[in-house]
């Protein structure tokens, strides 16, 4: 069944260009409640962890140097079909290729500094939320 969570995360192009609050509005005006939110910074051994996933892909190293550069916006989100609702907002990862209006084609610079993340199912929506906030930190 799916659940009505999803995670996410604005990443160090968008925090740094001073697009947090612009990003973050659109999250709450398409209907997405904040659980959890901080601000803080990866190692880029702990943004391998968090990619692991690509460990194998040619990507992995520069992306894992990306994520590590600054600031990061982890975020837990609430609403009906979440991850998939999400996924729609923020658009295709290649910002060429991200429909207008989506957060990534908005905001993103390269298909490395895209912006934003969003969790691709309800399993690893659950798993990177617990990456970044405890169970007291989740309202
Ligand atoms: O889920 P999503 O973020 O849209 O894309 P993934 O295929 O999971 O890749 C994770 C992350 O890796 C992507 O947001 C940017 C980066 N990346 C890259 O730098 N170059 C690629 N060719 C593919 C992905
Ligand atoms: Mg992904």
């Amino acid at each position: 069944m799916a659940t009505n969570r999803t995670f996410t995360m604005i990443k160090p192009d968008a925090v740094s260009a001073g697009n947090t609050g612009a990003i973050t509005k659109m999250i709450e005006e398409a209907g997405f409640k904040i659980v959890a939110m901080k601000k803080t910074k990866l190692s880029a051994e702990q943004a391998g962890q968090f990619y692991a996933i690509h460990k194998e892909r040619p990507f992995y190293k520069d992306l894992c140097a990306y994520m590590s550069s600054g600031a990061i916006v982890p975020m837990i989100l609430e609403k009906a079909n979440a991850v998939e609702d999400f996924r729609k907002l923020i658009g295709a990862t290649d910002p060429k290729k991200a429909e207008v209006g989506t957060i990534r084609n908005l905001f993103a610079t390269s298909i490395e500094a895209n912006a934003i993340h969003g969790s691709d199912s309800d399993e690893n929506a659950a798993i990177e939320g617990s990456f970044f906030f405890s169970q007291f930190e989740q309202f």
